[in-house]
């Protein structure tokens, strides 16, 4: 599929519904709420409709989802954003869309519909989308522009990793063009509260190195200790990006049932066979695993040492 052929789909549709992952990051809500402004702003007469049960608690930069009803759903074009496999969708209920369209930047992102667009090297789909609005001439709203703006700084690492090229800080330039307060979307997607900062530092000292492996692993008492989900916990995995020496890096989140989610990074070496291995997946240095036993974080530990 080519950008032209969105375009077409999207212009197909009096009635669209947007999609993204269980447990969003700023990649998944920039996508969809940044898709949703350009849409309104160069399709006026279309009806756009975010989708999606679980929030993060940023008011001031993000938008809420909207009320859409099952009725609506089967009458519109579903479009899924940043969003692997089906089971990854919040929620379900894409699957009643007329048509669904894809748009995506994971390895083995699953074969949901013929209607995909699927980039694996992109380094975010906001950045996807904003490639798209730049070839198809879009008009991009400021908001638009912070929205996608922010998705490309979170599934970038601030425009850091080995999957962020030319195209990138072309897009990126795009988006600063619209007037986009940078310095405040920067803090709007990395900021902390006090008590998560706090969290970190209990977390750093859980830290253990083997040979170029970083990771901490905590329990069901540390959730309850801090507040967080064992998603939530996940994201403190970049409190390891940094370390010299360190080139794979990794979180074990214990989760209610006793069991681990898992995060993994990397600089160099890919590491997302463990991931598939295990039932999760991703990007080769940026993946996760939904659960694993106690017994499978070891033999984990002991294939990201061995990952070169
Ligand atoms: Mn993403």
């Amino acid at each position: 599929m080519e950008f032209k052929d969105i375009r077409r789909i999207i212009q197909q549709h009096d009635s669209i519904v947007i999609y993204r992952h269980i447990n969003p990051d700023y990649d998944a809500f920039g996508g969809q709420l940044g898709l949703k402004h350009l849409i309104k702003v160069n399709f006026p007469d279309k009806k756009v409709y975010c989708y999606g049960k679980e929030m993060l608690d940023n008011p001031s930069y993000l938008e809420p989802m909207d009320e859409v009803s099952e009725e609506v759903i089967r009458n519109s074009l579903v479009i899924t954003v940043d969003t692997s496999t089906n089971a990854r969708s919040d929620d379900q209920s894409f699957l009643l869309g007329k048509q669904i369209l894809k748009i995506d930047h994971h390895l083995r992102s699953e074969e949901v519909t013929p209607y995909a667009y699927v980039d694996p090297e992109a380094s975010s789909v906001c950045e996807i989308i904003t490639r798209m609005a730049m070839e198809l001439g879009w008009i991009v709203s400021q908001r638009a522009a912070e929205l996608l703006f922010g998705g490309m700084l979170t599934d970038s690492c601030r425009l850091s990793i080995p999957n962020v090229t030319g195209d990138t800080f072309r897009a990126a330039a795009f988006l600063a063009d619209q007037l986009i307060d940078i310095s405040w979307v920067n803090r709007c997607v990395f900021d902390n509260d006090i008590e998560g900062f706090k969290a970190g530092v209990a977390f750093e000292n859980k830290i253990q190195f083997a040979d170029d492996l970083a990771y901490f692993r905590t329990s069901i008492n540390d959730m309850h200790e801090f507040g967080l989900t064992d998603g939530e916990i996940k994201d403190y995995v970049d409190l390891m990006a940094n370390i010299k020496g360190v080139d794979k890096y990794a979180v074990f989140a214990q989760m209610e049932n006793g069991n681990y989610t898992v995060s993994l990074r990397s600089h160099t070496a890919s590491v997302v066979h463990i991931a598939n291995k295990y039932g999760g997946g991703g990007h080769a240095l940026a993946c996760g695993i939904p659960e694993v036993t106690a017994e499978q974080v070891e033999e984990i530990i002991d294939l990201l040492i061995k990952a070169r």
